[in-house]
């Protein structure tokens, strides 16, 4: 976490964080009123040092649809993990499938950083389980200078405004978001997505990853 998203975040407007318009506050949106294609449980939760923004919301600030900002901006709507801080989330009876391409949407806020074409991204390895004890882990380089070697991670990819009173199923073109296709971890179909937080420091409460939602693109 950065000094400068941290204040974002507190401060809840920021004009040098995102557009011209600044971080607009984004508001937890009742599950209920949304198509059934976001994550409706939290099965498990391991935050981490430095986590805490968010928890209040608990569980609805990660159910449901993202809350961003404008275009281009973070959403603040989130739960902070904290540093190296887990959570599973699950779909209830349904599953998400291997179906052509994107088969779910892991939902951050990062943004664009004024000025620059880069993007402030705090990163997640996400895992994906039939069973919730054996895991398959989308391959993530942390490490990498940017964008072009993050795929595989989540918290990377900006989260556009969208209709998701109609929006059934998720369009990932439409939505942005980190997207994930089973077909690279080579299973069928998954009941439980985890995001682990692989920063290595922050400043509390927003350290980590910051979850929004999670969606699917393919469910049964
Ligand atoms: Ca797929
Ligand atoms: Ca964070």
């Amino acid at each position: 976490m950065s000094a400068r998203k941290l204040a974002c975040m507190s401060l809840l407007a920021c004009a040098s964080c995102g557009g011209a318009d600044g971080l607009e506050l984004g508001r937890t949106p009742s599950a209920a009123s949304y198509p059934p294609i976001y994550a409706t449980q939290v099965v498990d939760l391991k935050l981490g040092p430095g986590a805490g923004y968010g928890q209040d919301d608990l569980p609805d600030v990660v159910l449901g649809p993202p809350a961003p900002g404008a275009t281009g901006a973070g959403g603040l709507a989130v739960l902070s993990l904290g540093v190296g801080g887990e959570i599973i989330l699950g779909f209830g009876d349904r599953r998400v499938v291997d179906g052509p391409g994107t088969d779910f949407v892991v939902f951050e806020n990062p943004f664009r950083i004024a000025g620059q074409a880069s993007v402030f991204a705090e990163l997640g390895e996400v895992s994906v389980s039939s069973d919730g004890e054996t895991w398959f882990d989308f391959p993530c380089d942390a490490d990498a200078a940017g964008p072009e070697g993050w795929g595989g991670c989540a918290g990377y990819g900006i989260v556009n405004t969208y209709d998701a009173e109609v929006m059934e199923p998720l369009d990932p073109a439409i939505t942005g978001g980190d997207h994930f296709d089973l077909a690279d971890v080579g299973v069928p179909d998954a009941r439980f997505i985890r995001v682990r937080d692989l920063s290595r420091e922050g400043e509390a409460p927003t350290a980590g990853f910051d979850l929004d939602a999670v969606g699917g693109v393919h469910l049964e």
